[in-house]
């Protein structure tokens, strides 16, 4: 357990090992954040930490007792929440042939795991005295897509959470934000999906010739945790410019 000292801010970030999470610790460690960076896989946290001069911390957001191990190596205080552990598996399956385990998976890390780590740390968040939660969600939690159900229900579930905690802190000195992103290419979203067939996995991002990528999103979630303590950033959509609409990108062949 690291204990941090009471006049640097702290961040916790799920979901660090990679992608959106490991671009967000290095965002937020610029910007003067002790972060604790939070993950399954040990080698990469403790290789982020070091380079961002922050805590790794071993953590499976869907199991409760992982999760107390994480709220203990934080303590008593925490300014920023990022809750970015999440992502999609099964392939791109119709209802008709759903797979309940990964509809199951999807419900677990996107909603529960993200409900858990709120839970554990919220009382932390409430003693910084100006806290922020900020969760990670999706364009998927707007809108459906064929093949997309057991993700876009798990994402809408985020996005329900998000806006359920921001009336039940009304009066706390927590906000709680949530951004969207849409078509962002990171090393493993697409690969996770589609259990590691890159042939699927890069379908999506076809005649693309810049998707967002996870230092766009990272970057504005630095901006949103940022702001003034009467500012809540509620909800941020986040897509790349050839994507209008999830059923509407600019593909160049
Ligand atoms: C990922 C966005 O379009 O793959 O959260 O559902 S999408």
């Amino acid at each position: 357990m690291t204990s941090t000292p009471p006049a640097t801010r702290t961040a916790v970030v799920t979901g660090a090992s990679s992608g959106i999470g490991a671009a967000t610790a290095r965002h937020l460690a610029r910007a003067g954040y002790h972060v604790f960076c939070a993950a399954r896989r040990v080698d990469r946290i403790e290789q982020l930490a070091a380079e961002v001069g922050g805590t790794p911390v071993a953590c499976d957001v869907t199991d409760e007792a992982s999760v107390a191990g994480l709220a203990a190596a934080v303590g008593g205080r925490l300014d920023v929440l990022v809750n970015n552990a999440g992502g999609a598996f099964g392939g791109a399956t119709p209802v008709a042939e759903a797979d309940s385990d990964a509809w199951r998976r999807m419900y677990d890390v996107n909603v529960i795991g993200l409900m858990q780590v709120t839970r554990a740390l919220l009382p932390a968040l409430v003693a910084s005295g100006d806290g922020v939660v900020l969760n990670v969600g999706s364009t998927a939690g707007r809108i459906a897509y064929e093949g997309g159900a057991g993700y876009t229900a798990a994402k809408h579930g985020t996005q329900v959470v998000n806006e359920t905690l921001r009336l039940e802190l009304f009066d706390q000195p927590v906000r709680v934000m949530e951004i969207a992103p849409g078509m962002v290419k990171t090393e493993e979203f697409g690969l996770v999906r589609f259990d590691g067939d890159e042939e699927k996995a890069m379908a999506a991002y076809a005649g693309v010739a810049e998707p967002l990528v996870a230092d766009d999103v990272a970057e504005a979630i630095a901006w949103m945790v940022s702001r003034p303590s009467h500012v809540s950033i509620d909800e941020l959509v986040i897509r790349p410019k050839a994507q209008a609409a999830q059923h509407k990108v600019h593909r160049v062949f």
